[in-house]
């Protein structure tokens, strides 16, 4: 049975990295859309797989997964021998693996999401953005960024010199700074970070989710 992907149709968050994931590993899936403004999600069969009720779920053949973390390394582990690599197979490669992945869940993850918040959150909302809080957050990220151009000047990508799950996790929302006029990916004086970004935001396979958003592939 093919996998089932709930989600919702736009290549952003945590569907973002799942449906990049999916897509480098050349995993076929259906999409099972879910309607967040009827509260799909929040529905007793929904809460049923997702306690928390957040998108993506999958449903691999009765194996429910929430956490899009998590989906994309059991993603990257279940079809280890097709599509891109994404984890590094020798035990302290993969400890360093872990080491980058935990840079982007504690580090990258948490500023860039105060800078969403004030800059996207606040507009979807009608509400004006408080030019000052999203100074002191881009700020924050920048910093964070200074550290990431150290990093990436050692190596290609952030866990080492192949792409991995811990680059992948930056799809999320990454791309969604220069949507919304925050240019501090590759704008920042970082050639690093720049060379980096503009490697990720061409991979064939996010040139076309981005194109397309979401989608089945069966
Ligand atoms: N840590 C979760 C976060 C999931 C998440 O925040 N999903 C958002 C959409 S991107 C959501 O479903 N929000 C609705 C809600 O929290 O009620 C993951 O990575 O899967």
């Amino acid at each position: 049975m093919v996998l089932k992907l709930y989600a919702a149709p736009q290549a952003a968050g945590g569907t973002a990295i799942v449906a990049l994931t999916l897509a480098e590993k050349q995993v076929p899936y259906e999409l099972i859309t879910v309607n967040m403004e009827a509260k799909e999600h929040k529905t007793p069969e929904y809460l049923a797989m997702h306690p928390f009720g957040q998108i993506p779920v999958i449903d691999d053949d009765g194996f429910v997964l929430y956490e899009s973390r998590a989906i994309c390394r059991y993603i990257a582990e279940k079809y280890a021998d097709q599509g891109t690599s994404l984890l590094p197979k020798s035990f302290k490669e993969r400890i360093i693996f872990e080491q980058a992945a935990s840079v982007e869940a504690t580090n990258f993850h948490p500023a860039i999401f105060k800078i969403l918040m004030e800059a996207v959150g606040k507009s979807r909302r009608g509400l004006p953005v408080d030019q000052a809080v999203l100074d002191a957050a881009v700020a924050e990220f920048s910093e964070k960024l200074d550290v990431y151009e150290v990093i990436l000047g050692k190596h290609k990508f952030l866990a080492g010199n192949e792409f991995t799950l811990a680059d992948v996790f930056h799809f999320g929302y990454g791309p969604m700074l220069a949507s919304y006029g925050v240019d501090v990916m590759t704008g920042g004086g970082r050639p690093n970070v720049t060379r980096w970004w503009n490697e990720l935001m061409a991979r064939p396979a996010w040139v076309k989710l981005k194109a397309e958003g979401v989608k089945s592939t069966q």
